[in-house]
């Protein structure tokens, strides 16, 4: 009987600590595109993005002056040459989250005037 006893807690134990890491890796990591700048034309993303590492369930925060910029996601045709009417999302509340839904390259570029010409744009890549 005391060696029943035993096991039951042991599983009891592993129950409650698979559980518990569960719930901290359903935690999904921010990203707050841009650091405390935000999502600017002054935004380095290629800087930004060096030693980050982008999970599914992630979520990418762009933060800016609504009006002033939007977050438009692309392809690499549209990313590479700006071309800002073939877009798979426009978001444009100043605030936008995003979760990382699915493993790949995402890529991103501000649709407003000269904006992505002059450099406003972020490529990530998702992985699992
Ligand atoms: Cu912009």
């Amino acid at each position: 009987m005391p060696h029943q006893a035993h096991s039951f807690s042991s599983m009891v134990v592993v129950y409650f600590l698979a559980t518990y890491l569960n719930v901290l890796h359903a935690i999904a990591t921010p990203h707050v595109v841009g650091g405390i700048d935000g999502w600017t034309l002054f935004t380095n993303s290629s800087n930004w993005v060096q030693g980050k590492e982008f999970h599914v369930s992630d979520v990418l925060e762009f933060n800016y002056e609504r009006g002033l910029h939007n977050v438009m996601q692309v392809n690499s045709t549209a990313y590479e040459g700006c071309i800002k009417d073939t877009y798979i999302g426009l978001f444009t509340s100043g605030n936008d989250s995003l979760v990382l839904s699915e493993v790949g390259q995402m890529w991103f570029i501000c649709g407003v005037s000269d904006h992505c010409e002059l450099g406003q744009k972020l490529t990530i890549n998702v992985i699992p």
